[in-house]
Order: C-alpha cells, then structure tokens, then sequence
C-alpha cells in the first residue's frame, strides 16, 4: 500500500573525515615517504624535490609474505602543525587512528635529531593517545655518502633522544631499496604485539528508529451515531497517511481488515454495505 508517510525527522549532521590505516608515516616535508610509499605499495604518490609535494594523505596495501598492512603517508609537518601550522592539524587528524608510526627522518636535513624532537613535540601536543603509540624511528637517504658517513654518530645521538622508548633505529634508502624490506618485516612484527583497532571502540550515536511502534491499545469496534467507529493504532495509522479516494488502495485496507479480523468484528456488529466506518479522523464507506 502506497502511504504518503509519516512525519520524519530532521537532524543536522557534521562528519568527519578520518583515514584508517596501520601505519602511519611521520615526517618532515621531503623526508622521502612518497618514495617509501611508492617503493612498498601499488600508491602512487607525486615524488619531488620540494616540500609539500603530498598535500593528501596517501594510502597504500604493503604484502609482506602472507601478511599485508595500510601504509598512509601524512603531509609533511611543520613546527607548529599541532597548532595548524602548514595544515598540521589536519594531517595529524588523519593519523591519529594508526597503530603504529614510522617516524621518518631525512638523512640529509641539517639536524635530523631536532627534526626528531620537534616532530614528537607536535605530536604530543596534538594529541597524549597518539604520543603514546608505539613508533619506529628510520633514518633515511642511506645511499648518500655523507649520511653514511655520520650513519654511527647520528645513531648514537638519535637512540639518546628517543630514551625510554627506543626500539633502535634503523637506517634505508627508499631510493634504492637498501633497508626496506628489513623495516617492512619490522613492521609486521610490530604490527603482530599490537591490538588490532576494534571498530566498536568508536563511539557511535544512538541509533534512531522510526519504525512504527506496536499497537498498544486494545483494538475495538464503537457504534456512534451510526458511525462504527474502529479503534485501532495500527489501522488508524494505515489510513492516517493512505490516499483512501483510491479504489486500489481501499482493497488493501479490506484485505488488512480482515487479516487482522477486524471485518468480522464490523460484521458481527452488524455494519452493512453504505454504512461509515471511522478510523481516526479518515470516514469510509463499507462495501
Ligand atoms: N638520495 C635519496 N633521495 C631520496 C631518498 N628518498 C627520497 N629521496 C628524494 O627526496 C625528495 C623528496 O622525496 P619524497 O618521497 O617526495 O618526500 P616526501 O616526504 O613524500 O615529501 P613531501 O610529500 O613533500 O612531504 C625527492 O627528490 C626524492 O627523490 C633516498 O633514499 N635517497
Ligand atoms: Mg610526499
């Protein structure tokens, strides 16, 4: 039966937007995730000598072995990203459901230990559950000599920085490959210590039903006036919102006034063809 439906609901509603990945890549623009990314997964990511070539995060499938894992690449970050600083805040909004960091620090930068510090000072502001989380600290653009050649001391200096929480430091070039897939088995192993996200850890709103309710009044048959006056929630509602000019539709009401033996109890009150049966404010005749 086509009804003309109930009275709905208006609701106004903001989403928000948020990547879910396993792992996500930390860094200062330039560090060189793009080419991780790209190196590891099917992604394909802008590569460029410039900073904020990823202005989007990029996700990407790494398989290693039988297992695989989500990859996202942040946009770079900036000192200030957890005020908004270079978009920061959005970025880091992306990253905040990952499991596991890679904190990625460029080889080349004039100080890869401050860029180390001032990424996790970002990071605990933005947020003290994401600081928490486990990180993998990865030094990169190992093919360039002159990171190879500071390769011992900057490692010696990073794993005094990182403290209490150092898993070690691993060195690789994602240019050349040199490295990679020892961190992607690291990954995996890391992965494997680590609580997989439980989707009904994210709070969600009160479902909203408006289904019609069950009847709950008792259902009868009145004669008013010589109106037989049906009381019934269900029908009242039927007709309530049903075009009942419409011969097609009136068969429907009949065929559901008798399903519910609601026609045996008109008859048995003695209604005859021509006579008015009320449901609610709706009149129709019998026939
Ligand atoms: N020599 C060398 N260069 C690299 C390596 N990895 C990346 N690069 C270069 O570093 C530059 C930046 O690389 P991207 O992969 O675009 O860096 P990104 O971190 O994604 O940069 P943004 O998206 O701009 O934040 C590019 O010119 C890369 O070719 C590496 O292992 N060795
Ligand atoms: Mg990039």
């Amino acid at each position: 039966m086509a009804q003309r439906g109930e009275k709905g609901e208006r609701v106004v509603l903001f989403l928000e937007l948020k990547m879910l990945a396993d792992v996500g890549l930390l860094a200062k623009p330039n560090a060189g995730k793009s080419t991780l990314i790209s190196m590891c997964s099917a992604a394909k990511a802008k590569i460029a000598d410039y900073p904020f070539t990823t202005v989007e995060p990029v996700l990407g499938v790494v398989q290693v072995g039988l297992s695989d894992f989500v990859m996202m690449e942040v946009p770079g970050l900036l000192e200030g990203a957890s005020e908004g600083v270079g978009l920061g805040h959005e970025f880091l909004r992306h990253a905040e459901r990952a499991r596991l960091y890679v904190h990625i620090l460029d080889g080349l930068s004039d100080d890869p230990v401050e860029d180390y510090r001032m990424i996790n000072k970002e990071v605990e502001q933005f947020s003290s559950e994401m600081a928490e989380k486990p990180q993998l600290v990865v030094v990169n653009k190992l093919d360039v000599t002159e990171v190879r050649e500071q390769k011992d001391e900057l490692e010696a200096r990073l794993l005094e920085a990182i403290g209490h929480r150092s898993n070690g430091v691993h060195f690789m070039s994602a240019a050349t490959g040199e490295g990679v897939d020892t961190l992607m088995g690291k990954i995996v192993g890391a992965l494997a210590e680590l609580p997989k996200e439980n989707v009904d850890d994210v709070p969600v709103a009160e479902p909203m039903h408006s289904r019609p309710q069950q009847a709950t009044r008792r259902e009868e048959v009145r004669r008013e006036n010589g109106v037989y006056v049906v009381v019934s929630e269900a029908m009242e509602r039927l007709t309530a919102f049903a075009d009942t000019r419409d011969q097609r539709v009136l068969l429907q009401l009949w065929r559901e006034m008798r399903r519910s033996g609601m026609a045996d109890r008109l008859i048995d009150a003695g209604i005859e063809a021509g006579d008015t049966i009320r449901f609610g404010k709706v009149d129709i005749e019998w026939f």
